[in-house]
């Protein structure tokens, strides 16, 4: 299996600077090489630059528009020929990669006649539009615009919406107003703090990879460092008290390796300007590990053959 490094030094999708430093602190922490001790092939593509694109103003309400559209458009087009060669794990970058990266993919499976599922590891929904946006920043918007949610104004049309029954949030508890209205309407399976905290982080998981084997699907996986907890996880812009531990990540990340289903997958919204020696970069590349087949022990059977 061939893992394509894509590395997206994306850093308009939010005002606080600092993602665009994330792909090579990923590369610092030692990637490539806990890839390659797995048995994967490595290809490294180096970083992405946007599309050409009109120059933003200053003082919108939407925080860099024209600079994330130029970044959707190279990176829609990216992740379809990533996924033609292999797993693409795109470096992040903020979250608003996903625009791009996750309508990319969508767009590689339909073509393949395969359906795309979605797992959001995140703190937050990501379910804003451009129209319902209280911060005019766009990495909380991705999942609004590969569900095909009208607003987004001059960005590319996205070619094969995700179903948002597709759709599986873990890790909520930060949920804007409006979002919360929109995904109580929408068909997105979410699961808050509060629930795993009730039920462990198995058991939302397991059903969900247990839907995404009975369609035959592909699997992308969106993991925001925000997921975490910042006590664990630090480097991030937007850290929520009360995220997932050590190991609640690991877990996840083992059974998405059990499952045999994932097929691409994004770490974003790494700050490594706010980290405390690349800690959080080398927790993120660990769980990368854990999810590309990283073990203790083997365990007897794979889940989903
Ligand atoms: C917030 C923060 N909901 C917003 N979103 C973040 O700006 O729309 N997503 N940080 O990961
Ligand atoms: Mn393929
Ligand atoms: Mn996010
Ligand atoms: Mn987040």
């Amino acid at each position: 299996e061939t893992c394509i490094l894509v590395g997206a030094p994306m850093d308009c999708g939010k005002r606080t600077h600092g993602c665009l430093m994330g792909p090579d602190a990923f590369r610092t922490a030692g990637l490539t090489d806990a890839l390659q001790a797995l048995g994967h092939k490595v290809l490294d593509i180096g970083n992405l630059a946007p599309a050409a694109h009109a120059p933003d103003a200053p003082d919108t309400h939407i925080f860099r528009a024209n600079a994330c559209i130029g970044w959707t458009a190279k990176l829609l087009e990216t992740a379809q020929w990533a996924m033609s060669k292999g797993t693409p794990i795109f470096l992040g970058g903020d979250h608003a990669l996903s625009l791009g990266s996750v309508a990319g993919v969508a767009a590689h499976a339909a073509q393949a006649g395969r359906p795309q599922f979605v797992l959001w590891l995140d703190a937050h929904a990501d379910f804003h539009t451009p129209r319902t946006t209280q911060s005019g920043n766009l990495h909380g918007t991705p999942l609004a615009y590969v569900t095909g949610q009208t607003g987004f104004d001059g960005f590319p049309a996205v070619p094969a919406p995700v179903p948002p029954e597709n759709i599986c949030i873990l890790g909520l508890r930060s949920v804007d107003g409006a979002e919360k209205q929109a995904l109580q309407k929408a068909r997105i399976s979410r699961h808050d703090m509060r629930e795993i905290d009730e039920t462990g982080i198995a058991r939302p998981l397991k059903a969900f990879l247990d839907r995404v084997a009975a369609a035959g699907g592909a699997l992308h996986v969106s993991l925001d460092v925000d997921f975490l907890d910042p006590a664990v996880a630090p480097a991030v812009g937007t850290t929520v008290p009360g995220g997932a531990t050590v190991r609640e990540g690991h877990l996840v990340c083992e059974m998405l390796h059990d499952s045999g289903l994932v097929t691409s997958i994004d770490l974003v919204e790494l700050n490594p300007f706010l980290d405390e020696r690349g800690r959080t970069a080398q927790l993120m590349v660990d769980l990368c590990a854990s999810a590309m087949g990283r073990r203790v022990f083997d365990r007897p059977t794979r889940a989903y053959a």
